[in-house]
């Protein structure tokens, strides 16, 4: 294996002069449309980008598959059922190196790149921080040089579409391919097949007990390959997306078109919830799809550059990432192909199937970690389920009599009719990681404690990180700009160069600049505000944002409490600086509590902004369809990010990193990730408030926390709960007992009320310090220059150093 590192071919952020770009574009216009730049419409001018783009980076793409396979690259597959990457044209006109060409050629023309690119549609194949990390990694993956891709579903429909209707939340489908996706491209070469149900016999065939199947559903996979483009380094990986489709041989048992939905319907939408049977049962399909389709990729394309002979070496040339249970069933397959179809001895390929996969476990909520149950498991994957059942026996063989039978009983992958997916993931992989120092630490001592007692050398932290070219160069381009001015634009190739912002601490012309790039971006956001909601925001006031999806740990609850609070003391006279609560969060479709928060939320809205007692001194808006685009409208306008999750349950955390990246100070509870901000930033530059792990545990542990004394107790705070329930709130009776219900109910295990006084305490020092503009301006500039520790290029840094052993790909930026 060789490992040369790629060389940053120079920093020079222009890659192309604006002549040369308009001149593209023209002939572009006139060659796909017949039409010149003035006749064009927006979406014509952004087909005409993209395709400018792509021909910007199919040499690298090409180049960068045939330098991976020829000089025997190790190459890391990350295998995650969700993908985030919102719109690549920006990303791929910076990566490129010639976004700020793009913005001045198009202004030339009188013409607004901004504009034109909000004519690409999400690619919303995920839910939210899972889905977005791993496109963040995809990023950094190309932009470190290594060789590392991604494999996933080509959901139809993405994520759906949010729409408030009378403060509900409604599910649209959202239709993101109707215009044809511009960047990728379907292999159909590649295509192979995925088998279901029917039945496994085993037949000896020359003394090789080897499966037939009969009766089985064949479902053919085509991939659609989208090239991740590194930045300013001539790299061009790939993210490998399949798709279901009837297989050839099969065209005549499906001749109608419902037939054929039955099979196509298979990649039609984001993975279902798993509230019904069907839902399950659609979702463990799709899991076993991309599992097999991608891992009998990976083994074709060893054999073709290494030889069936060479099966053995198959870890020191893949490594295949599990990126939280979905795709745990990579175990089971992978010894599937080595042992059915290769021949391989079960011991042999065992070792090989450890040493190639690794896994990240994203949350300590149990009913996130995924159990499938048996009967509907074997049914529909017969022979994986016999091997996960051997998986299993020689597991519990191999620990008899060297640890107690509980231990064993407790770790078991198939045990009370389920197979316990986190477990096949952990015995089948050589390493295990956690997402932030607490939630590994979490993992270690408390959730799997017993794995981390049999293999405490698995367990690693790799705390998440963000892609800040996207955060901070694209959705916040002044900010950028200031930084250049400051301390050079080496920042944007090595992040840790943002350090160097720190020294501005005292420059009073940085810290006014820094106010000016706030206020005008939160301007820019009062615009999307108005177009959206028709509420008036004033962009002076605090923009206090919780942005992320909407469940009972991240305590938009405890937000709303504030709210009604704040809302009391202003009808009583009690003054308080300007705010605008701006939340965007989307709830899963059958999670009931988490629907009823927003209605809750839209009403306090409703009531609050119409009030003309408030005289619009607190205006609250929730923002419908949150995701990435949005996300980059928001982010650089944010004053206050609110990160106010129940101590151990936020894994992580990646809002809390792209705020502060922008600038926004943080109201943290020591939960997941804002630890590690506090001690990047110090306890100076952090509202810290709540209870702590241990107080959380001990709450837990002795099923001590009664919330009904607390409200008894405190009248400040039972006079915002009864605001839930004393008709304060028009329009919202049922939604306002059921949360009402919820915040009393003994032992509640999110414990809003326990943290109530101690976030109004962190409240009251946001509201003393927002009177100290520059201490405020000083304290983002300090969070700014230390979100460097967050780049998500070096968490993959350590991902492909301490867990997939790879090396960069050698190549010749110059020439790409
Ligand atoms: C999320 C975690 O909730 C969040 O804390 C973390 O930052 C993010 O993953 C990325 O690691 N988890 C999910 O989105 N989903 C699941 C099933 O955990």
């Amino acid at each position: 294996m060789k490992s040369t590192k790629v060389s940053v071919s120079n920093k020079n952020l222009r890659e192309i002069s604006p002549e040369e770009f308009k001149e593209r574009l023209a002939s572009k216009l006139d060659r796909h449309f017949e039409e010149s730049v003035e006749e064009a419409s927006k979406e014509d001018i952004f087909a005409a980008l993209a395709s400018m783009v792509r021909d910007g980076y199919s040499g690298k793409w090409r180049r960068t598959r045939i330098a991976e396979s020829a000089n025997g690259h190790k190459q890391a597959y990350y295998f995650s059922i969700e993908f985030l990457p919102g719109t690549l044209l920006k990303s791929n006109l910076l990566n490129l190196g010639w976004l700020d060409t793009a913005k001045e050629a198009l202004a030339d023309l009188g013409l607004d790149l901004d504009e034109i690119a909000a004519v690409e549609p999400d690619m919303a194949l995920g839910n939210g921080g899972l889905g977005r990390l791993a496109a963040a990694f995809m990023d950094s993956l190309a932009s470190t040089g290594y060789a590392g891709n991604g494999n996933g579903l080509r959901y139809k429909y993405g994520l759906f579409k949010q729409k408030f209707v009378n403060g509900y939340q409604k599910e649209l489908p959202n239709d993101w391919l109707k215009q044809g996706d511009y960047w990728e491209v379907r292999r159909e070469s590649k295509s192979v097949l995925v088998k279901f149900g029917g039945r496994v016999n085993m037949v000896d065939d020359h003394g090789w007990m080897t499966p037939q199947y009969e009766g089985c559903t064949v479902v053919r996979a085509v991939p659609y390959d989208v090239a991740m483009v590194g930045y300013h380094n001539g790299v061009a990986n790939t993210l490998r997306l399949w798709d279901a489709e009837i297989a050839p041989e099969d065209e005549l048992k499906y001749p109608s078109i419902a037939d054929r939905r039955k099979i196509e319907d298979l990649t039609s939408i984001l993975y279902p919830d798993d509230s019904n049977y069907d839902g399950r049962l659609l979702r463990l399909k799709q899991e076993y799809f991309f599992v097999s389709a991608g891992l009998q990729s990976i083994v074709n394309n060893f054999i073709k550059d290494y030889g069936e002979e060479n099966l053995a070496d198959f870890p020191k040339y893949v490594a295949v990432h599990i990126n939280d249970t979905h795709p745990a069933m990579c175990v089971a397959e992978l010894m599937r192909l080595l042992v059915d179809g290769h021949r391989m001895d079960w011991d042999e390929a065992w070792e090989i199937t450890k040493e190639t996969m690794s896994y990240t476990n994203h949350t300590i909520m149990a009913e996130a970690m995924e159990k499938w149950d048996v009967g509907m498991f074997s049914q529909l994957l017969p022979r994986l389920f016999d091997i996960v059942k051997e998986i299993d026996r020689r597991y519990a063989a191999g620990l008899e009599g060297k640890v107690s039978g509980d231990v064993i009983e407790r770790t078991r992958i198939v045990k009370n009719g389920q197979i316990h997916m986190a477990h096949l993931a952990i015995i089948g992989s050589h390493s295990v990681n956690g997402v932030a120092a607490l939630h590994t630490q979490l993992l270690e001592t408390e959730v799997l404690s017993d794995f981390y007692q049999l293999y405490p050398d698995r367990f690693n932290n790799k705390t998440n990180g963000i892609t800040l070219r996207r955060w901070i160069q694209i959705a916040n381009p002044d900010l950028a700009k200031l930084l250049d001015k400051t301390i050079g634009n080496d920042w944007r190739f090595d992040s840790k160069e943002m350090l160097k912002f720190e020294k501005f601490y005292h420059d009073t012309a940085t810290l006014t600049s820094l106010q000016q790039i706030k206020l005008a971006n939160k301007q820019k956001l009062a615009k999307v505000i108005k177009d959206k909601t028709g509420v008036v925001v004033d962009p002076e006031a605090i923009f206090d944002v919780q942005v992320k999806r909407l469940h009972a740990y991240k305590r938009q609850t405890l937000k709303l409490l504030h709210v009604l609070k704040l809302y009391q003391d202003l009808k009583a006279g009690i003054d308080h600086p300007k705010r605008v609560v701006i939340f965007g969060a989307i709830a899963a479709p059958s999670y009931v509590f988490a629907k009823q928060v927003i209605k809750v939320i839209n009403a306090v809205a409703d009531l609050v902004n119409n009030d003309p007692d408030i005289k619009g001194k607190l205006k609250v808006v929730f923002l419908e369809n949150y995701n990435v685009s949005l996300a980059e409208q928001i982010i650089p306008a944010a004053d206050l990010s609110e990160q106010i999750s129940t101590t151990t349950k936020e894994a992580s955390g990646t809002s809390n990193m792209k705020l502060m990246a922008n600038g926004a100070l943080t109201v943290a509870t020591m939960d997941g990730a804002n630890i590690e901000i506090k001690d990047a930033v110090g306890s100076d530059n952090i509202f810290a408030f709540g209870l702590d792990k241990d107080e959380v545990y001990t709450y837990y542990a002795n099923h001590s926390y009664h919330p009904r004394d607390l409200y008894e107790s405190d009248p400040v705070l039972k006079k915002a709960v009864d605001a839930l329930i004393d008709g304060t709130i028009p329009n919202c009776a049922s939604e306002g007992r059921a949360l009402y219900d919820a915040f009393l109910k003994d032992n509640e295990e999110f414990l809003v009320l326990a943290d109530f006084e101690a976030y109004l305490k962190a409240q009251k020092l946001v509201e003393k310090v927002w009177q100290n503009p520059r201490q405020w301006a000083q304290m983002s500039l300090v969070n700014i220059a230390h979100s460097e520790r967050f780049d998500a290029d070096k968490t993959i840094e350590r991902y492909a150093s301490e867990i997939w052993n790879l090396d960069k790909v050698e190549f010749d930026a110059e020439k790409a």
